[in-house]
């Protein structure tokens, strides 16, 4: 917090008077107000004779909170549709977590919606539309979102790297008609022919030989899980979905990033000279060119020691003990996944119908959001999920409002998540203790896998 002259006075006369009433009046003026616009934006991707690419956005590149900081989040909705703000991987109050239809209504255009909010965590979150997502995400509507340390991590520099697919048509600009295109619900959801990394093609960003660099990447795509390949210099992961790592651990393969998963890295620029470092995404045929690190000069310190780890957020460890509640959850249907029939808003409905209404998987043979939740728990449970990934398809499952810890051997043992990136056909046993009351979200981050049935909520009883 920072003191005023004006909230120093009030302070000295409040204590002078009154004391501790004044003072709480005090305390709350230091809550943080930020102003969000949700709005049009234009990016030059084709230089500065082609013609501007028309996307939607918020109205800066990131968005940096402080831990325990209490912030007050006016988002202003200048769209022509209505709108709505979820805090990704951010353990807040359930009427903050910006879900239409759950925890809030739509902020219609023009209109304006006040989130509140204390991060608890420290790390690399993002903000994005949770509403019509299929097509506000893909039109660009998210904000990559750092909550800072509480005491700052030593490196040279910090840099969020949100990466993002797009699909442009032949005309250069967003191909909108295939927005809600069945084909591609069913099968690997929206993919696209142009990737961005902080919505700029290939950016190279200055660094100098010997600094230590924390780079934060995250994917922001709608459906495209990215296989990305760092440079090869000493590169440790300290943390996943904004969780550190007990222990930095070397990175030596590509990672892999479904939607919405986050790692921040440290990589340690090479003494020696070098000019330039490429960042790729390998996951496609031919390797693409995301960003570029440009050596421009010399560090003045070294770095001799490995990354220490990152001070760990106060999270609910779920350990091993006996789960007050333990379920399965089957994800079952997409393209050739056999599904016959399935349970949509309170109806059986064949396949036919189903794909009428645009819904093609389920989970526990129910298609979309049930009227019920699939779980009710007290505050304070321990909740064990087994996830079976009964498709032919990668899954990256998200839980609102809480962190996770996963069974699946690809991952650095003991980590935790907000988001599971899950292989066709693989499964895994959740484990978090609900301690966030309210109604929270589960469900498919290929955010079409969502919109056409791989979505179910939990209930947590204050
Ligand atoms: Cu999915």
């Amino acid at each position: 917090m920072k003191l005023s002259r004006r909230n120093f006075l009030t302070l000295s006369a409040a204590s002078l008077l009154a004391g501790p009433p004044l003072l709480r009046h005090a305390l709350a003026d230091e809550t943080k107000t930020i102003k969000l616009v949700l709005g049009k934006e234009q990016r030059q991707w084709f230089g500065p004779s082609g013609e501007p690419v028309k996307l939607w956005g918020f109205d800066r590149d990131v968005l940096r909170l402080r831990q325990g900081e209490p912030v007050e989040i006016e988002v202003e909705n200048r769209l022509p549709q209505p709108s709505s703000v979820h805090w990704h991987g951010l353990r807040v109050e359930n009427a903050m977590d910006g879900v239409t239809g759950l925890t809030q209504v739509p902020i219609e255009p023009g209109e304006r919606f006040l989130y509140r909010f204390t991060p608890q965590d420290a790390g690399t979150f993002w903000a994005h539309s949770h509403h019509r997502t299929y097509e506000q995400l893909a039109r660009g509507l998210y904000l990559p979102l750092i909550v800072e340390e509480r005491t700052a991590y030593p490196v040279d520099q910090d840099m969020v790297l949100a990466l993002d697919d797009w699909r442009l048509g032949n005309n250069g600009q967003l191909h909108t008609e295939s927005f809600g295109d069945m084909h591609e619900w069913a099968h690997g959801g929206r993919t696209g022919n142009l990737l961005t990394t902080n919505r700029q093609l290939k950016p190279a960003f200055e660094v100098r030989a010997g600094e230590r660099m924390r780079l934060r990447l995250l994917n922001t795509a709608n459906a495209r899980i990215m296989l990305v390949k760092l440079p090869s210099i000493p590169t440790w992961i300290i943390a996943k979905d904004g969780q550190p790592l007990a222990e930095p651990q070397p990175l030596s393969e590509p990672l892999v990033l479904a939607p919405a998963e986050r790692y921040d890295l440290v990589v340690d620029i090479p003494a020696q000279n070098a000019d330039r470092y490429t960042i790729r995404d390998v996951g496609l045929d031919e390797p693409v060119e995301l960003a570029s690190l440009q050596v421009t000069g010399k560090a003045e310190k070294r770095w001799f020691s490995p990354p220490k780890a990152l001070a760990a957020n106060p999270l609910p460890e779920p350990g091993s003990g006996e789960p007050d509640h333990r379920l399965q959850l089957d994800m079952t249907g997409g393209a050739m996944g056999n599904l016959r029939q399935a349970v949509y808003q309170g109806e059986t409905l064949g396949v036919k119908e189903l794909i009428q209404k645009h819904q093609i998987w389920a989970f526990n043979g129910v298609a979309n959001m049930p009227e019920q939740p699939m779980l009710d728990v007290k505050r304070g449970d321990l909740v064990e999920i087994e996830i079976l990934n009964n498709t032919r398809w990668p899954h990256g499952m998200h839980l609102h409002g809480h962190h996770f810890k996963a069974d699946l051997a690809r991952y650095p043992k003991g980590i935790w998540h907000d988001t599971l990136a899950m292989a066709g056909g693989e499964r895994s046993t959740i484990r978090f203790r609900a301690d966030n009351p309210g109604s929270w979200l589960l469900h498919c981050h290929m955010i079409e896998h969502q919109a056409a049935g791989m979505v179910t909520w939990i209930r947590v009883a204050t």
